[in-house]
């Protein structure tokens, strides 16, 4: 389906498709799909001030009406969800399989925020004082400034906005300049969602197209109480930084690079097809991909060749294709990243399989490549760093205890996973001592996390969470209470005072 079919079943007005001067294309076959407009500093500035009075209106809906424009929301999604998929392959390159796999992540975290709506629970707390009630209370936070990356690009805003919404909170969200089309889309659903819903305010839920300034600008701005960011660390550090300093809250998604240890007990059935899925699904551009392994050595030589095997055999190719098993890169950077991280750890004495760009001569304006394996060398020191693209470093270990050393030796903490059967190896793995990691997972992979979980990574992860457990406190403002239903007036730790 081409942009303008998708966006005719989805009820939107094909001509938004065209009439500005930015450049969306497919990767593809690195097409031209529209041409967009985006928001200058003005109107920027006008839906932040737009967002504020949203803000003021939707604070005073009950939160479990406020569930009920998601459940709304969640029910739009679950009729379009091919259409959707469709647009995220289109327009960011994901197998059509991944695509709806997206899809169904938005749709689990508007059930879940349904749910949520009706729980926003706080604490009622034993006061020190006679006659006194101590509770904490969660309320709205004010305009949700999210700012998302390509790679998911709608799910993580997803997670974000559903949660955001139940708590009472408006929505400014600045998409990746790479996938505005996609943003495009999940707002104009959720627009549709309003539409029939009077208690939600206009100006609930705003895009802001553009790039990097219009992100710096939303973080600086102190009328957007708290930032979401998905993206790399690079990224992360600067909008943290600005966030901070006008006291403002963030939660910060930011690069991963997660490894698989593989244990002598392992299933290796079970661990090849998960390290698989892990380094090259999404053509590796995940902030959950697997980019490390550390293999026993006894049984690292089979390990690596059934995966070179399952590298050989792996279809690359057009993702609308059903068959199809990795897509293309998003752009000719990414393809430049990888060669670079290719090229540093040939240097170092690595032994690299794969790395090709492939398909070059079909689509010369696309982005294709053989998921590469890195072998010995000097790997380790190149692998510190994340290269967004299927390239996996294999290590082998001697002892746990060094492989969990190995592993931790990074900057980034999102995801990890060791596959083993002994559940003295798995324990050690996920005790305060094995993986320091955000995630950690015993016989599953690092990506494809549910949505039920708190997501998101220590160090320079960022260490912000989202989607599920109780990540939606970050989206609300505490409020400690103190109720005095006495006559008396007793201060706390029995201090006299005249
Ligand atoms: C991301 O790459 O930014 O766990 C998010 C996963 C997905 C989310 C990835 N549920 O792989």
């Amino acid at each position: 389906m081409d942009a303008a079919r998708i966006f005719d079943t989805l009820g939107m007005d094909r001509a938004a498709l065209d009439g500005g001067d930015w450049p969306v294309s497919s990767p593809i076959d690195g097409a031209v799909i529209a041409r967009l407009t985006l928001d200058d500093a003005a109107a920027v500035d006008a839906k932040i001030a737009r967002s504020v009075e949203a803000f003021a209106q939707w604070r005073r809906v009950p939160a479990p009406r406020r569930g009920e424009l998601v459940r709304r929301f969640g029910g739009l999604l679950r009729r379009h969800k091919a259409t959707l998929g469709a647009l995220i392959t289109l327009e960011a390159g994901k197998i059509v399989a991944e695509g709806e796999g997206e899809v169904q992540e938005m749709i689990d975290i508007c059930d879940f925020a349904v749910g949520l709506s009706r729980q926003l629970y706080g604490r009622t707390i034993a006061s020190e004082r006679p006659d006194h009630a101590l509770r904490e209370t969660w309320h709205p936070l004010g305009p949700v400034g999210v700012i998302s990356a390509f790679n998911f690009p709608m799910a993580v805003w997803s997670w974000n906005a559903a949660l955001a919404i139940v708590c009472g909170n408006s929505l400014l969200w600045k998409p990746s300049e790479k996938t505005p089309l996609c943003a495009i889309a999940c707002q104009h659903l959720f627009e549709q969602a309003m539409a029939d819903f009077d208690e939600a305010p206009e100006g609930l839920s705003q895009l802001l197209l553009g790039g990097r300034e219009v992100g710096m600008t939303l973080a600086d701005d102190v009328r957007v109480p708290l930032i979401s960011a998905t993206g790399s660390c690079a990224m992360g550090r600067q909008v943290g930084a600005r966030v901070a300093q006008r006291f403002g809250k963030s939660i910060l998604e930011l690069g991963g690079n997660n490894a698989i240890i593989v244990a002598p007990s392992a299933n290796l059935d079970l661990a090849v097809r998960a390290i698989v899925f892990g380094a090259v699904g999404t053509a590796g551009q995940r902030c959950t991909s697997t980019r490390r392994i550390f293999v026993h050595q006894s049984i690292y030589p089979a390990v690596v060749e059934r995966l070179q095997q399952a590298y050989a055999a792996l279809p690359i190719g057009d993702p609308r294709e059903p068959s199809t098993l990795v897509g293309p890169l998003i752009d000719a950077r990414a393809l430049t990243q990888m060669e670079d991280a290719l090229q540093a750890a040939r240097e170092q004495g690595g032994k690299v399989v794969g790395g090709e760009r492939v398909l070059a001569d079909r689509w010369p304006g696309a982005y294709y490549v053989q998921p590469a394996l890195v072998e010995g060398g000097g790997a380790i020191d190149n692998s510190v760093e994340e290269t967004f693209a299927p390239v996996l470093y294999c290590f082998r270990y001697d002892a746990l205890d060094e492989a969990i050393a190995r592993h931790n030796a990074v900057p980034q903490g999102l995801s990890s996973a060791i596959f083993t059967t002994d559940v003295r190896e798995a324990e050690r793995f996920l005790a305060a001592t094995g993986s320091d990691c955000g995630i950690a997972n015993v016989n599953v992979g690092t990506s494809g996390a549910e949505i039920g979980g708190a997501f998101g990574g220590e160090k320079a992860t960022g260490g912000g969470r989202e989607s599920g457990s109780d990540a939606w406190r970050g989206y609300m403002r505490r409020q400690t209470a103190t109720v005095n239903y006495s006559d008396e007036l007793p201060l706390a730790q029995g201090v006299r005072f005249g």
